[in-house]
């Protein structure tokens, strides 16, 4: 039962479209898991949420990509989409929908937009001699490149001069009016750092966008409406998948349309910030509500994950390691919005083990187990609270109060970061309560039953908060703990458990590993 007053509020979330020319990697995984968090987190308050990801299955480099495997594109893109889709299930993203750019639907819709921009006059054809890198796929300018004439972001690819007829969209005549929506909504882009790279992006006259490729060059595409010797640019027709996907032009699209945020890496921050607002302005439609700009992960000393270096986290080899909720947890753990961070299985093997093993997994054990030998298979009633009681319930609902509220992306991190240190403490309030030496005489074994509630009850609020980023695990607990179903909108609550009630099955949550 959703609360009354938030029947009215949505949210729409989307993650990037993934280029489908390998396999879905730790890139891919993290930011779709986030997305998912943020989610579950609004869930949790009550929102009614729509969470859109999925692969983008145009453009040159797919083309090679399915010409390199001498598979034909139609059973190249079936398979890749099928390899994304399982990994994301396996990661239980909870996406409402999977994004093919591939379906009928979305193409027509593309087409759409194109005509009705082209027939504004803002889109003309001319002869482009240029730079491009197909790893953006897009066109560079000198100052893009490294001194070695390479792109940045692709130093293994190299950059092919092309000179070619092609349509372009006018940008420069919205520059002005996108500086001042940014100024107007500074929650618009975010963190500041990106918003500043962006301003600084907009702060010279724009050059006019190409957004057609010539068939003769690449043939996986949308058809141009006005012009079929041409395809659609691929970012063109990626960027448009967060209205399709929410049947524009339909209606019905506009409520979700007005609360939809963009979760990305700081790589695409330009065709999220420059390209897509200025479509949008051009086919007289809003712009989205938010930004969500994150920076990337790295391997261990900061060094750039690659095959050669053998330093690359694979997703689904760490999921079959050490389970799906390592992986979440870690990623929501030591993620940073506006810096990268560093992975390696090795940080991740860590963080498992002495986090949810040691700090939460095993005190769950240690007293559901005790409570269940001592108390009869049962949770005892509490008597009186003491003190220490008292202290450490305060603390856990301070530490897990972050979870009934709003999470912004680049607060993850310190939400979880306030729940591992009231683990801590309630590893200590544990270890000094000592409930084995109460148990052993009559006079303090109300003391005892006390104890062991008062921590099997604050790990349930713990675990209900950890239900928003590690779900399959902190569900078992709370099975472990017969907890009852939690209401929403969600906020920590004390005393849900019952006392004198069954404990389900005791199982290690998350067994040690080497
Ligand atoms: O750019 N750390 O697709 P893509 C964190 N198809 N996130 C990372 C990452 C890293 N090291 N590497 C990649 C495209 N990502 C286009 C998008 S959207 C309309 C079209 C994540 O397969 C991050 O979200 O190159 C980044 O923006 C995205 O993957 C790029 O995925």
């Amino acid at each position: 039962p959703k609360h009354f007053e938030s029947v009215w509020m949505k949210s729409y979330i989307t993650t990037p479209i993934y280029y489908v020319n390998g396999s879905p990697h730790i890139g891919h995984a993290f930011t779709s898991v986030m997305a998912d968090i943020l989610k579950r987190n609004r869930q949790a308050l009550g929102y009614d949420m729509m969470l859109s990801t999925g692969v983008d299955e145009h453009g040159q480099k797919n083309q090679e990509a399915a010409e390199k495997e001498g598979m034909s594109v139609e059973d190249y893109l079936n398979m890749r989409c099928a390899e994304f889709r399982d990994v994301f299930d396996r990661l239980d993203v909870a996406y409402d929908y999977f994004v093919r750019t591939s379906r009928e639907g979305h193409k027509t819709a593309v087409a759409g937009m194109e005509q009705s921009i082209f027939d504004k006059d803002l889109i003309v054809k001319k002869n482009y001699t240029g730079t491009y890198c197909k790893g953006c796929e897009e066109f560079k300018k000198e100052s893009d490149l490294t001194e070695e004439g390479q792109c940045p972001l692709h130093p293994t690819m190299k950059v092919e001069q092309t000179e070619e007829t092609n349509y372009f969209l006018k940008m420069e005549p919205f520059r002005e009016r996108l500086l001042q929506h940014i100024a107007e909504n500074p929650d618009f882009v975010q963190p500041e750092a990106f918003k500043n790279e962006l301003k600084q992006m907009l702060s010279e006259p724009l050059e006019d966008l190409c957004i057609s490729r010539p068939k003769a060059r690449v043939t996986l595409g949308i058809e141009l409406p006005f012009d079929t010797d041409f395809v659609t640019y691929v970012w063109f027709d990626a960027l448009a998948n967060y209205l399709t996907n929410i049947n524009w032009p339909d209606a019905g699209y506009e409520s979700w349309w007005a609360e939809c945020e963009h979760l990305i890496g700081k790589d695409i921050l330009k065709p999220h910030g420059v390209y897509w607002p200025i479509m949008l302005m051009a086919a007289g439609l809003p712009l989205p509500k938010k930004l969500s700009v994150h920076s990337h992960w790295v391997g261990a000393g900061g060094v750039k994950m690659s095959k050669s270096i053998g330093n690359v986290v694979d997703p689904i080899e760490v999921i079959e390691k050490l389970g799906v909720d390592a992986l979440r947890w870690y990623l929501a753990r030591h993620m940073r919005a506006d810096s990268d961070s560093q992975i390696s299985v090795d940080f991740i093997t860590q963080s498992y083990n002495t986090e949810l093993g040691n700090k939460i997994g095993n005190l769950l054990s240690r007293a559901a187990k005790f409570s269940k030998a001592r108390f009869d298979g049962k949770l005892p009633a509490p008597g009186p609270l003491s003190a220490e009681d008292e202290a450490i319930r305060k603390s856990v609902l301070e530490a897990t109060k972050g979870m009934g509220e709003w999470v912004n992306l680049a607060e993850i991190p310190a939400r979880m970061q306030s729940i591992i240190t009231v683990a801590d403490e309630m590893n200590n309030y544990f270890a000094e309560q000592a409930p084995w030496d109460l148990i052993k005489n009559e006079e303090t074994r109300e003391r005892c039953q006390t104890v062991i509630y008062v921590t099997l009850d604050c790990l349930r609020v713990v675990m209900e908060a950890l239900t928003q980023v590690i779900p399959a695990s902190a569900g078992k607990a709370l099975a472990m703990l017969n907890a009852p179903a939690v209401a929403c909108p969600w906020k920590p609550e004390l005393d849900r458990l019952e006392g004198n009630s069954d404990l389900g099955e005791i199982e290690t949550l998350y067994p040690r590993v080497q």
